[in-house]
This record gives C-alpha cells, structure tokens and sequence, in this order.
C-alpha cells in the first residue's frame, strides 16, 4: 500500500487574541489534517484553545462561501448567485467611479476592523482607501479608553510581558475573563495555585470562581471608587511606598492630597464591596513585594472608562512593585518599541489631501442614516461584522437595508453584514496567507506562508485590493507587488527593533517562524518626563478622580431600567469567529443573560426560562441563566450569537448605544441599562 505523505508546517493564529499561538498544521494531500499548539512557540507552548483545535474544521466548512456572489432578491433576503471576479471586480469599481465622479471619493466608506489580526491583510485595505480618498473609520470599537488611559499615564512604557509574571508574588485579576481570553497565562498563574494568592475583580464569576482564592463582585462601571479606596487605605497605613513615587512619579503630592475622602466606607456606597474586604484587599496588595495587576478591557468599555484605567494603573504603581521582577501590570502592551513599520502596508503617503471625513466606527448607525449631512453612498466590509459587533443593531441593519447604498462584503462566511451585501467576495483563512504577525499581549513577532492553497475562488484581502486597484487604474507599483513580495517588502526594510536581532532570530523570521523579542524595561518610563503622570495637565481632567459612568448617572436619576447591561468575552467563540462551528455552537446554545437569583426572583424569571431585555433602543430575548456569583443588578452576555440563535433575530448590541468613552473616542459597550422581564406576551418583531 501506498504511504500518505503528511508533512507538518507551521503557521500562527491570526485573531483578535493576546496570545497569537504558534500552531502546527497536519498537510495531507494539500489539505489539512489537524492543527495542534506548536510547543516551540513561547505562548502557545502552554497549549492553545479549544476553539482553534479544530481551526481544519472551519477551512473546510460546508458554509464557506467559494465564489463571488451578486445580490438576487431582496435586500436582507439572502438570496445570492454566483458571478466570477471579472465580472465582480468590474461591477464594484464601475460603480464607485460612478459615486466618485458624483459625490466625490468622501462618499465611500471601509469598513474593517478586528476579524486577520496579520499586518498585511489588516492594513493594506488602508493603502487602497488612501489612494481612493475614501471616508476614514476611527477604529476604536475594541479598548481604545484602555489604551490611551494607560498612555496617559505611562506614555510608551512597556508593561509585564504574561510570560514575567512567574516572578509576581500576588495577583489581582482585574476586570478579565481569563479562561476565554487569556488562556496561556491562566495556565501559568494556576500552577502557583496554593503558593500565590489569586483575587478576581470582576462583575461576575460564572464559572470563573473557580479559577481563583477570592472573587470580589464589583457593580459596574466603578472600579474607579475601589482603586481609590485601595490608595487611601495604602496612605493613611503608611503602605505606599514613598521613595519609588517620589523618584518615578509626578504629581503624587497633589494627588494624595485628595485621597481623604475617599474612604472603603465610601467605596462601599460606590462599588457594592464591602469596606472590610477594600481594606484587607488594600493590606495584602501592600504585603506582597511584587504583586501584579492583570487588566482586562471591560471595565474601560464605559462612559469613564478612561478615568477608570486611569486610577488603576496609578494604584499599580502605589507600592513600589514596578520595580521588582513580575510587579507591576499586566494586560495593556508590553511592548515599547515598533516591529514592524506599518506605514510601509497602509501607506499614508496615498492620501492626496490631509482633510478627510472620519467616522467613528460605534457610530455607523448614524453615518448610514446621513448623520453628518454627507452621504454615505457604498461601504466596503472586510475582517469585521458590523451588522452584529457595533452598536444599535436595530439602526445598522435599517442602514444596511437602504436601497441606495452600495454594500459590498469580503467574507468567509455569510454573516449578519454579508447578508445585506450587494456584492460579497470570498476570503481566504489564515492557513492560506502570507503574513507578518504581531503580537499585542506578549513580546512575540511571527511570520507564516501559506500551508495550503486556497479552495474555490478565495481571495486574501491582498489579492483582492491589488485587483480592485488595477479596476479602479491605479498604477502605483505598491498594487503590482505579491503577497510574497510585500512579505519580503517588510522584511528587508526592518524596525529598529528587528535590526537588533541575532541573525538566527532574523533566519526564523525569512524562512518563517515565531521569535520572542525582548521584554521592555518597565522603570525606562515612556514619557517625555522620564516620570509616571499621575497628574496629566495634557488632559481635562489633569488630577484623576472618581467620575461616574452614564449608567451610574442615568441609575440616580430614574429606575426605569434598573439593570446594568454588560458583554463578556465566551470559550466558545471569539467576537465573530468560530460562529461556523456547529460543535461549539452546540454547547453554547442559544442566546443567554446571566442574572443575579434576587433580581430573578424579583421578577418571576425562572433559571433557563427565556426572558426579555428592553430599553429605549430596543427589545432582545435571552434565556436566563439564574445565579449568585453575579453583582446585583447587573446582567452579562457572553460572547456574539448568531441570529439563528437569537429567539426573535436580535442580538445583544440592538440593546447598545452609540455614547463614547471619555478617553479614546471608545465603545460604551458595556455601560447601558436595561429592564428585564419573563416572556409572557407574543414575539417581538425582528429586523429583517
Ligand atoms: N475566547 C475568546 N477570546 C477572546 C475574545 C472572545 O470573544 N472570546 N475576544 C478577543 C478580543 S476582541 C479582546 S479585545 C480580548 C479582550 O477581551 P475583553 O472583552 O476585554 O475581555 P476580558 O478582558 O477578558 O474581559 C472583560 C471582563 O470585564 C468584565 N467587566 C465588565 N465591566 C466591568 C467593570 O466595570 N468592572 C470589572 N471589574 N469588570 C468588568 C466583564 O465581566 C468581562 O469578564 O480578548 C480576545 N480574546
Ligand atoms: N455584543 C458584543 N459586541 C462586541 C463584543 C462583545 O464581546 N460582545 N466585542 C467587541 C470587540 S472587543 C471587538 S474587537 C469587536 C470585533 O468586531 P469585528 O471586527 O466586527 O470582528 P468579528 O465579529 O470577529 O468579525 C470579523 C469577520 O472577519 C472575517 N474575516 C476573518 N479573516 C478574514 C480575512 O482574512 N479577510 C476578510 N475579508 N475577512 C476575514 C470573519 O469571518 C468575521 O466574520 O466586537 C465588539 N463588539
Ligand atoms: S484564539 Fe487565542 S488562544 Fe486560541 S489559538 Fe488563537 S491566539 Fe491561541
Ligand atoms: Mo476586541
């Protein structure tokens, strides 16, 4: 008998994910068999996720689109016929030569945000939309409040690498789903199970608690009270550690000053934690040497989620620990240095005049309805999915539905956007791609070839705007370049950063592989000081103080909607992603909304009975997951269901509104209030 050649070839994870795990892939007969974590990777040596396990099982899924395909019945209808890319390529760049020569490039809009993480693919729709002149979207639906909070402190610092908290003594897990997003340093923090003590702070902690020595169930939105509380417990106990303010931090006089009031009394009022617990948290955190902070995004995904992240970060540095090995904080970017020039992909340089018209990526309801009074005449989808991910799904799908609105979709698979497209274009996976990877949660830098061609008539994003631009004319060498070529691009004109490299280092990165950089020096302080801002005179609020969230404001004047409403990340899925896979699918089930037992008693809502969440924006169907180990008033949906796992079509961001943070012009994700209610009337319509 004839032996099968099975080859092993690496390659990365591409999603929205800190780890970026190495991965080897199983090729036989040129396609794959089976992928596992690539133990030589330094992430993914601590294994890789149940949803990438099976990465083989949504290349090859039955519901992958393989062709382009034009609209055939109704918007929204689904109905679709298979075109080639000729005629596709040919029908989009008419089209938008047409609305060019009307309303000016302005009036069309790209739309991208999270779905290849890989630099190539991720910016070089930039370079095509540069060139056109096109509408540019602010891309801050994910933590921008976390990120320019965090700058706003520590200007480019680096923060722990995960891989650096082996050295910590203490850990506060603060606002993360770890078990979903942050699987590789779960692994590690629970091997010093019993040794290091181990505390969540989060809104809730189902099944969570497991994980850790305490949970502390916190109401949203008011981290800030509680880090506060801490610093002045640490103050008055004489726990901050006077000469490391002194030397790495301005502003610290000012600020202690205002700690008086702030009291764990006070907090208790604020956050629902009781005063006792703020101050034995406050003790242990000042007991340890090198305690770390691992900060999660969610709580800056509010009205003063800046301001939040903010005051912890300025916490973290309280007692000293950024001095000590695995002290400090974890969570924001460890890295203080650039790998990659990523102008060289999106090519700033394009745009021929400086004025353009921004559109805030939570505000695409808005934009589609006309809202700044310039039209927007077609919408270019690539790596996102608007129609379920931003917020007012109601008002997105309405946008989407307009007649006149020219939509065009580069998908995997058919999704909530991709059903309103006119055009969709078929996409290549990860496997099936040239790419440089960089990683946002560790020091770690990859590359990868493709490890299989891709079926059908799939596309990367890169062939696909090099074949766009040769439709639209444009000339620039840039869109004759390969996949391979741009790869090779990147490669022979290296950041600093990569320069500095060992030749070996540099080898992996030519023939493909993943490299581990160097952890940043986290007391070289990013700004321009040299010193931590605890007071940052650049911003309006240059002392940081406890501001409430627009739900903690709305909550004192009316109790309308008496339940805070909020997102967490699933194990299931990861933002759109993995939504394909029926097996994973299968043990999320429907639509959820965990509660708390006494705000389901209240209203009669029975554990897995299906209920109703409302507000002045819309009216979605969960089914009710009844438990303690929620903060009472507070109602968590974990992770984004399809509309087929939606009882009546709405998903939880019809219930989200369009409000900004107040760092970063971020999503509000998780700062809105709602009513719940059992279901005991007829279904409410859905959008179709
Ligand atoms: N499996 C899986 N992995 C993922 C993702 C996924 O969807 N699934 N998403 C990916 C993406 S896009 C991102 S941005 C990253 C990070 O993803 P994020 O969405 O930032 O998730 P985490 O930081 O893990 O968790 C946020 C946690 O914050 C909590 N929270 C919300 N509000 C508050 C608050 O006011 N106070 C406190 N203390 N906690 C609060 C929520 O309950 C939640 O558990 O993960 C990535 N990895
Ligand atoms: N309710 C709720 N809403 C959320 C969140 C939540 O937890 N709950 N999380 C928020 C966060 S943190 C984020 S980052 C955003 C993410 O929001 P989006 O960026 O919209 O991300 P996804 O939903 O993952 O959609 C990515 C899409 O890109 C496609 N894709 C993948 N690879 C490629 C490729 O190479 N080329 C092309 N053309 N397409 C590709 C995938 O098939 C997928 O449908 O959502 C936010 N919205
Ligand atoms: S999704 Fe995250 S944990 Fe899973 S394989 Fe990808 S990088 Fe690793
Ligand atoms: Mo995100």
């Amino acid at each position: 008998m004839e032996k099968t050649m099975v080859e092993i070839k690496k390659t990365l994870c591409p999603y929205d994910c800190p780890s970026t795990c190495g991965l080897l892939a199983e090729v036989e007969h040129g396609r794959i068999r089976r992928v596992r974590n690539d133990p030589a990777h330094p992430v993914s040596c601590n294994g890789i996720c149940r949803k990438m396990q099976h990465y083989e099982k949504s290349v090859y899924s039955k519901d992958r689109i393989l062709t382009p395909l034009r609209r055939s019945g109704k918007k929204g209808s689904g109905s679709f016929v298979p075109v080639s890319w000729e005629e596709a390529v040919r029908e989009i760049t008419d089209r938008w030569k047409l609305i060019i020569e009307e309303s000016g490039p302005q009036a069309v809009l790209p739309f991208s945000y999270s779905g290849v993480m890989s630099d190539i693919q991720q910016y070089c729709g930039d370079a095509f939309f540069n060139r056109m002149g096109a509408s540019v979207l602010e891309r801050t639906l994910c933590a921008p409040a976390k990120e320019a909070a965090y700058r706003s402190v520590a200007g480019k610092t680096g923060c722990l690498d995960p891989r650096e908290l082996k050295d910590s003594d203490f850990y506060i897990i603060w606002g993360s789903n770890m078990a979903a997003t942050r699987l590789q340093a779960l692994v590690d923090i629970n091997r010093e199970k019993g040794r290091k003590k181990r505390i969540l702070i989060n809104t809730y902690a189902d099944p969570a608690a497991r994980h850790y020595d305490q949970v502390i169930l916190i109401r949203p939105g008011t981290d800030g009270a509680l880090a506060l509380a801490i610093m002045h417990v640490l103050e008055k106990e004489g726990l901050s550690d006077q000469a490391f303010l002194r030397t790495y931090t301005e502003g610290y006089e000012i600020f202690r000053a205002t700690l008086d009031p702030c009291t764990p009394e006070w907090a208790e009022k604020e956050t629902g934690v009781r005063a006792q617990v703020i101050r034995q948290l406050a003790r242990e955190y000042a007991a340890a040497k090198a305690p770390a902070v691992i900060l999660g995004s969610g709580n800056s995904r509010y009205g003063n989620g800046g301001m939040t992240v903010r005051l912890i970060v300025i916490m973290s540095l309280f007692t000293g620990a950024w001095q000590y090995p695995g002290g400090g904080l974890c969570g924001c970017t460890p890295v203080d240095t650039a790998y990659v020039d990523t102008d060289l992909i999106s090519r700033p340089d394009f745009r021929s005049k400086k004025e353009h018209r921004t559109i805030n990526i939570n505000q695409l309801a808005s934009a589609l309805a006309g809202g700044d009074g310039q039209p927007v005449r077609s919408l270019y989808v690539y790596g996102a999915n608007p129609a379920n991910t931003v917020s007012c799904q109601d008002r997105v799908i309405k946008g989407l539905r307009r007649e006149d609105l020219f939509t065009v979709v580069h998908e995997r698979f058919v999704t909530e956007t991709a059903l309103y497209a006119d055009i969709i274009l078929p996409a290549t996976f990860s496997a099936e791609q040239h790419d440089i990877y960089r990683c946002y949660g560790y020091c770690t830098l990859g590359t990868a070839k493709p490890v299989v061609r891709a079926p059908g008539d799939c596309k990367s994003n890169w062939d696909t705007f090099c074949l766009l631009a040769a439709g639209m004319g444009y000339e620039e060498d840039y869109f004759a370049r390969t996949e391979e070529e741009m790869l090779a691009h990147i490669l022979n004109h290296p950041t600093r950063a990569v320069r500095l490299l060992p030749e070996e280092k540099k080898r992996i990165l030519r023939e493909g592989g993943s490299i581990s950089m160097p952890f940043s020096d986290h007391l070289k302080v990013g700004t321009s000081s040299g010193r931590f801002r605890i007071i940052n005179e650049g911003l309006p609020d240059p002392v940081p103080c406890y501001m409430l969230s627009y739900s903690g404001r709305e909550a004192l004047e009316d109790e309308k909607y008496p339940i805070h409403l909020l997102a967490s990340p699933s194990v299931y899925s990861l933002n759109s992603e993995f939504r394909d896979r029926e097996d994973l699918m299968a043990l999320r089930g429907p639509q959820k909304l965990i509660i708390h037992t006494l705000d389901a008693r209240q209203r009669r809502i029975k554990n897995g009975q299906i209920i109703e969440a409302y507000n002045d924006l819309s009216c979605v169907r969960f089914k009710a997951v009844v438990t303690d180990n929620i903060a009472r008033g507070t109602a968590v949906c974990e992770g984004i269901y399809r509309r087929d796992c939606c009882s009546g079509g709405r998903a939880f961001n019809a219930l989200t509104s369009e409000r900004l943070s107040d760092m970063g012009e971020g999503t509000t994700l998780n700062d809105n209030r709602v009513q719940i209610r059992p279901i005991s009337h007829g279904p409410s319509s859905a959008p179709d």
